[in-house]
């Protein structure tokens, strides 16, 4: 059986949803550790083991691991393509792909700016600006997803329910952690509040314990 290692509310949250979706279309069912971040279990001996890099998500598929959202997601689309999680047609694929890929290598890396600041740079100062320049352009990022989202019909790519809607949702909620008000983002509020009642997605919600709700005035 397939294992995922999350983090509740970490970015993780998109194979969780692939799976929920996969065990909706075919049965097969999956197992899931949380990895508390902010109790840094990443950084376990247990957990480098299996992941070297200290991050989540990880999947271990029959005793072996697997890192790196677009490689875990695009695995469990090859090997379930029932569950429709990305396009067939090769350029509607390949278009979903370039979404997907901006979100994890542009949007995702801006939050990580703002999240752990401390990452980037020594001094407090040099923290705060950091965090507030990333902010800045996360903001941007989240209205350019709004403009997506206000086509979507439900879903960015229409009907089905696709990895990209998992991480669209996941980052209104860490805009929220960040002071990003949802309500100043309507289009893209109103499609997460759609979303959050898709059985895969709620299932997945209720599994991590999370809210969708996370604002926070900074
Ligand atoms: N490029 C990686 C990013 C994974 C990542 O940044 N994971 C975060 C959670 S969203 C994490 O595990 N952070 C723990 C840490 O930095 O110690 C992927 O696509 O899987």
């Amino acid at each position: 059986m397939m294992k995922l290692y999350y983090g509740p509310g970490a970015c993780s949250f998109v194979p969780h949803v692939g799976l929920e979706a996969i065990k909706a279309a075919t049965g097969e069912d999956f197992e899931t550790q949380a990895v508390k971040l902010h109790k840094g279990e990443q950084r376990s001996p247990e957990y480098l083991a299996l992941n070297p890099l200290g991050l989540v998500p990880l999947l271990v598929v029959d005793g072996k691991p697997l890192s790196q959202i677009l490689a875990i997601c695009t695995y469990l689309d090859g090997r379930y393509p029932q569950a429709g999680l990305l396009p067939v047609d090769p350029w509607q694929r390949a278009q979903a792909m370039s979404t997907f890929a901006w979100m994890n290598n542009t949007v995702h890396p801006t939050f990580t700016h703002i999240f752990r600041s401390q990452k980037f740079a020594d001094g407090e100062a040099a923290q705060a600006e950091i965090k507030r320049t990333a902010l800045g352009m996360f903001r941007g990022q989240l209205e350019r997803i709004q403009e997506m989202a206000g086509k979507a019909s439900p879903c960015l790519l229409g009907e089905k329910l696709s990895f990209i809607d998992a991480y669209a949702l996941v980052f209104l909620r860490w805009g929220g952690l960040a002071g990003i008000d949802p309500a100043t983002l309507p289009a893209y509020k109103a499609y997460v509040d759609r979303l959050a009642m898709m059985p895969p997605v709620a299932a997945a919600i209720a599994r991590e314990g999370i809210q969708l709700d996370t604002y926070q005035k900074k």
